[in-house]
């Protein structure tokens, strides 16, 4: 049995699906694949399923409603633990991230990191075909989050990730409670905090060119709001 899930969620994009699992199929075919769909109306979920006919190494979970990245991501994590995988990757499937960085990082994670992180923000990391205001946005959040947290993580926001799965259990997935992108701000702190040994990877991340970026004020605000509040609770002292 493979010892790698790569969970991929999906919104609407059926135009990227079969071309980002061709794509990781070919840079690690010894990994398994789960499709994390929230009944996508543009049948994203439907070319996911035959998908899965085609190939034992791909499962679907059909999810009825839309609750965010965050949802999508815990479900995976759960099955990928249940069915006991070492490995979980997180990749977006608009092909912002390259399947193509996937053996060094899970070969990063074999060495012993608990958490590899794809990262814009190191040397030789590079964003392509991002507008000023959303490169300043992550910059600034990153800068912000790390600021804010005492963390060390230098892209706490990047979606490309590997996870032993044996440390998602330790951090109580369940009380991660965010659901836009925030989520991956949270789960990489909350792993640090913890004691995980984290890994970046330079990455060069391509902004999508198919299908729509699912990205809103409101995904910011999230993020902004909750890691104040975590800051501010992490300054006061608890009563024992
Ligand atoms: N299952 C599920 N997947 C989601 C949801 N929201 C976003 N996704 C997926 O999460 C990944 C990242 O979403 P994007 O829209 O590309 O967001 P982004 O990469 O931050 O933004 P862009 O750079 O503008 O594309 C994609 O594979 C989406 O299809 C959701 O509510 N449920
Ligand atoms: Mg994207």
């Amino acid at each position: 049995m493979a010892d790698t899930l790569i969970v991929l969620p999906t919104y609407n994009e059926i135009d990227n699906l079969e071309i980002i699992v061709g794509r990781i199929r070919q840079a690690v075919p010894q990994a398994d694949i789960l499709i994390v769909d929230d009944s996508s109306p543009d049948g994203t979920g439907e070319l996911a399923k035959t998908l899965s006919l085609g190939d034992p190494g791909i499962t679907v979970l059909h999810r009825l409603t839309k609750d965010g990245l965050g949802g999508a991501y815990r479900a995976g994590f759960a099955l990928a633990s249940e069915r006991g995988y070492s490995y979980v990757v997180e990749i977006d499937a608009d092909g912002s991230h390259d399947p193509g960085s996937l053996p060094e990082m899970i070969a990063l994670a074999k060495a012993g990191a608990d958490l590899v992180i794809g990262s814009r923000w190191v040397p030789g990391g590079e964003v392509r075909n991002w507008p000023w205001l959303r490169q300043l946005i992550s910059r600034s959040g990153n800068v912000y989050s790390r600021a804010v947290l005492g963390s060390k993580i230098r892209d706490l926001t990047s979606g490309f990730r590997v996870i032993r799965t044996s440390t998602l259990n330790s951090t109580r997935l369940a009380s991660i409670s965010s659901q836009g992108y925030c989520f991956q701000v949270e789960l990489a702190w909350r792993l640090e905090q913890a004691g995980a040994i984290v890994a970046e990877h330079p990455i060069v991340f391509v902004e999508r060119t198919l299908g729509r970026s699912k990205m809103h004020s409101g995904i910011v605000l999230e993020a902004l709001w909750r890691v104040t509040l975590w800051g501010i609770a992490q300054k006061i002292p608890r009563r024992e």
